[in-house]
């Protein structure tokens, strides 16, 4: 069993609904427990800036899945959920990413583990702090630390409940 960091991701539509129903389909993979979700973020696109606003969150899960398994599950939610990836870096009703897969260092042409853009994302790394402050990040820092540091210079907030 793993413990891994799921970052979610929409800006198309009833965003708080996608992440809802993506963090129900993922709980619902066997070899797959939805353990604690973060609050969700308003946040402000990166890389593709002319696209609406993002509402993001980060899962902590238990998965027996291989990594590879792993991304597959994933990949099979997005389509689930009508994702059609018309444009890299444009808007998408779900978008879900492996951040951690427990301790390991994973780089081939599929997938890279740590998620190579992490440490840059205020929209991930704040979330992911919410649930495992503690945790040590890529470049030897804490997970309370860099969010602290990205969410001071990144447009993010959290969303009211509800
Ligand atoms: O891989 C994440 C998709 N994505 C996002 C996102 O989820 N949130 C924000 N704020 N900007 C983003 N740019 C991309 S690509």
């Amino acid at each position: 069993m793993t413990t891994a960091y799921i970052g979610l991701g929409s800006n198309l539509g009833d965003r708080r609904s996608y992440i809802r129903k993506a963090l129900r389909l993922l709980n619902d993979i066997p070899g797959i427990k939805v353990r604690r979700v973060a609050p969700i973020y308003h946040t402000a696109p990166m890389g593709f800036t002319h696209q609406d606003w993002f509402f993001n969150t980060v899962a902590e899960i238990e998965t027996t899945l291989s990594p590879d398994a792993l991304l597959a599950a994933l990949l099979a939610v997005e389509a689930r959920l009508g994702r059609v990836r018309t444009q890299r870096w444009g808007p998408r009703t779900i978008d879900l990413d492996i951040l951690l897969y427990g301790d390991l260092k994973l780089d081939t042409p599929d997938l890279t583990v740590p998620h190579p853009r992490l440490t840059e994302r205020a929209f991930a790394v704040v979330p992911l702090a919410d649930l495992a402050p503690e945790l040590v990040l890529p470049g030897d820092v804490r997970a309370q630390d860099l969010a602290a540091a990205l969410a001071a210079g990144q447009q993010i907030a959290r969303v009211e409940e509800g």
